[in-house]
């Protein structure tokens, strides 16, 4: 590759060949190792290195292909707010820009005015947070330190002092706790141990409001409670064991702090009391909770995500976590990290390339420090949920973003229009997408998967290397984007003189390797023999107390309840008598990314539904296939009913990421307060239908 971003490897026509590459179209970690062929700069062929690909798979060759994909820098010209008219301009321009603007805001307001932004885009994490600790900004935050699974951590790290609850079955477990999770549409990897486990016998207890795949598959007793009362019924199934004496007293005494004040606490969750609060039979909470009892030592499988999408979240998903260790799910060691310090896509990168030390220190100086200071001195990402009155009140000047969609955030346009209130927005994407760049300054077209020629993969304690096809246009790897804008930042050496391959062999060298290593083993990967998880056993937990905490002084330093109290979510009505699932996965969408991108995926899955129980569907006098409105005291979006008898009566489900009916435009900024997680699970909606003569005002 030329300095300049041309190419120099163009394949003469009617050349073809074999690349190896990694699919990013789902957000599971490591992702699906990939060979592929190509002829005349297409692909025509792929293979999974170690399973099938799935058809997300597919639909990245098309994305590679759009049309519509972004192909040059593209500069703002006019005033924000209006009408965006972007021109083209060459890297060194846009570069030239940029550096101006970025060091103009750090001389003025300081580093940390500069926000630094990963969605979905895992593999550039180590070096964006790398490029954010040169710059000197306390503020790097990513789609999971707001809406992913970094609150179902948090609240594992208060319980337990690490995140211990996604648990496997093994030869041992005779039940499999799957709360709040739909692995066979969600975690597909995950069913061939679960599909084992069935077959030797182990029952499965499922807690989801949904019929889903998974209950479908693995049968069980199913749980089918309201949303957001996860406390309520943990709670309840608690009280079962406690009263029925089925659980290890000594065991509880020793290693549970606070162990007394949640006996108390729980004791108030009757079963009667719990099938008030969350809708779940009497009978079934203590058959349910007698079964936990019995089977010894259950698995517990929990969501990354969706018991914590709600304002009560880390109190509910804690509750879920004592119930676990009350049952001995959790064994009183710390297990080591499969590989140590390296998790290059999950969670950004060994801690000294990615210069966590740096950003750990400054975490007094972040934006969510003072909104949510609970939060705030336990992780190293930033919550972006105040974003926008950061940005209003001029804290925040300039937004450096890769992957970034708006749409993932509740009530996106408030983000959106606080945008033009920056000095300088910067988006590196695939696409231009109005809704999250038409405030933007400048748009960097990044390179897609094929096109990349790092991060290599990491398959535990196995490293895979990648080749790569040129990228289209002038695309750019988002490694090489964010070295090169470090170069002209002023940090060459520290930004290897904006050379991706570089900054790999740097992290390699602590293996002795290099990306040419990596290449000439592919398509094997080397493995480098990291310690593996549960070797080591370190007695006690790493919360304050060493114990497991069912009472957290951490949180009640924050004025927070110190015991995971149940708080009723928001109430139905009968104007908006159903609960929303927003966010209800389907199995070929992933966010926002296979819509339009991914033409093949989209004719399978055309239109944004709202998915319905048949008989709710018949009361609201709407049938199958219509258009109708869903609206909720915040918002409303149209969309097309799909009824399905698997969901439960009296809630809703949407998938969210249709850009023409965000799912998120319903939701209300209103935020857990351990978290500042938002409540995509719990928010009341009520269907409309859309008559002919008023379709015109229908909102979209
Ligand atoms: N209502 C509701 N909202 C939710 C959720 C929910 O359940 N319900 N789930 C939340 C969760 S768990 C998550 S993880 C988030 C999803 O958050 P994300 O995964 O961040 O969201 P996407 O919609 O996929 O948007 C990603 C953007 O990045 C671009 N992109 C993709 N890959 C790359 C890349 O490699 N490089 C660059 N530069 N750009 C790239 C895409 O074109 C797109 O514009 O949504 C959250 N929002
Ligand atoms: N096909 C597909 N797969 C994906 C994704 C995708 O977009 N598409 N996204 C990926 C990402 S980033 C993530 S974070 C994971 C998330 O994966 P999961 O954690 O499995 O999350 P979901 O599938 O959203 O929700 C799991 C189940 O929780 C149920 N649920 C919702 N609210 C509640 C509640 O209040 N209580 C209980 N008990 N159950 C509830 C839903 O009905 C659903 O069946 O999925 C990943 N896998
Ligand atoms: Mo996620």
């Amino acid at each position: 590759m030329n300095t300049d971003g041309s190419s120099d490897q163009a394949f003469p026509s009617g050349e073809c060949g074999v690349g190896y590459s990694m699919c990013d179209n789902c957000n599971h970690v490591p992702m699906c190792g990939l060979r592929y062929t190509w002829r005349n700069d297409d692909i025509h062929n792929l293979e999974g290195l170690d399973s099938t690909p799935c058809a997300k798979a597919y639909g990245l060759i098309q994305q590679r292909t759009h049309p519509g994909r972004l192909l040059r820098p593209l500069l703002r010209r006019g005033e924000k707010g209006g009408q965006p008219r972007f021109v083209p301009v060459s890297w060194d321009d846009a570069y030239d820009f940029i550096a101006e603007k970025l060091l103009s805001v750090r001389s003025r307001y300081g580093a940390d005015a500069v926000f630094f932004f990963c969605g979905v885009t895992k593999e550039p994490r180590p070096v964006v947070q790398r490029l954010c600790a040169l710059f000197g900004s306390a503020n790097y935050g990513t789609e999971c330190s707001t809406a992913c699974m970094r609150a179902a951590s948090f609240a594992s790290h208060l319980t337990f002092g690490w995140g211990a609850l996604q648990q496997y079955p093994d030869e041992h477990t005779r039940l499999a706790v799957l709360w709040g999770v739909n692995p066979a549409v969600a975690h597909h990897y995950a069913m061939p141990a679960l599909f084992a486990a069935r077959d030797r016998g182990c029952r499965f207890l499922i807690v989801d409001p949904v019929r889903t795949t998974s209950v479908e598959l693995l049968g069980g007793l199913h749980l089918r409670p309201r949303l957001g009362t996860a406390a309520a019924l943990a709670g309840g199934l608690a009280r079962v064991i406690l009263h029925e004496g089925l659980y290890d007293e000594a065991f509880c005494r020793e290693w549970i702090h606070g162990f007394d004040e949640w006996r108390a606490y729980v004791d108030g969750f009757t079963p009667a009391r719990t099938e008030e609060l969350t809708g779940v039979p009497a009978e079934d909470v203590i058959r349910a909770g007698k079964l936990l009892g019995e089977s010894g030592v259950p698995s517990f499988m929990l969501s990354s995500q969706s018991t914590t999408h709600d304002r009560n979240g880390i109190n509910n998903h804690r509750a879920i976590c004592l119930l676990g260790a009350l049952c001995g799910a959790v064994p009183p060691q710390r297990p080591a990290p499969a590989l140590e310090n390296f998790d290059i896509w999950g969670n950004g990168g060994p801690a000294d390339f990615s210069m966590r030390d740096v950003l750990l220190s400054c975490s007094k100086r972040r934006i969510d420090a003072e909104t949510v200071p609970a939060w705030a001195n336990w992780a190293w990402k930033v919550n972006t949920s105040y974003l926008p009155e950061r940005i209003e009140e001029g804290r925040i000047r300039a937004l450096v973003s890769f992957g970034m969609n708006v749409g993932i955030w509740p009530s996106p346009k408030c983000y959106a229009n606080s945008f033009a209130k920056l000095d300088l927005g910067v988006a590196v994407d695939y696409f231009y997408r109005p809704a999250s760049h038409a405030n933007m300054d400048v748009l960097l077209p990044a390179a897609v998967n094929f096109e990349r020629s790092v991060p290599f993969g990491c398959y535990g304690s196995v490293l895979r290397g990648r080749t790569a096809l040129p990228p289209r246009g002038e695309a750019r790897e988002d490694w090489r984007i964010a070295l090169e804008l470090g170069c002209r930042l002023g940090y060459e050496e520290e930004c290897f003189h904006g050379d991706p391959e570089a900054a790999c062999n740097a992290i390699l060298a602590r293996w002795g390797l290099s990306m040419a290593d990596l290449r000439a083993a592919l398509p094997s990967g080397i493995d480098v023999g990291g310690r593996k998880r549960g070797t080591e056993s370190r007695p006690g937990y790493a919360t304050p107390s060493g114990k497991i905490e069912a009472w957290s002084d951490y949180l009640a330093g924050f004025g927070l309840p110190a015991l995971p109290e149940y708080k009723e979510p928001y109430a139905v009505s009968p104007e908006f008598p159903f609960q929303l699932i927003a966010g209800m996965r389907r199995p070929l969408l992933t966010h926002s990314r296979t819509r339009g991108d991914c033409p093949w995926l989209q004719e399978l899955e055309p239109v944004p539904c709202v998915e319905i129980h048949p008989d709710d569907a018949k009361a609201c006098g709407v049938h199958d296939g219509e258009r109708v409105r869903l609206r909720s005291a915040w918002g409303c979006i149209t969309l097309h009913v799909r009824l399905n008898p698997a969901l439960k009566q009296g809630i809703v489900g949407v998938m969210h990421g249709w850009p023409e009916a965000n799912v998120n435009d319903l939701i209300p900024r209103e935020f857990d307060p351990a978290s500042a997680f938002p409540p995509f699970k719990e928010v009341p909606v009520r269907l409309e239908r859309i008559d002919a003569a008023d379709d015109g005002e229908a909102v979209s």
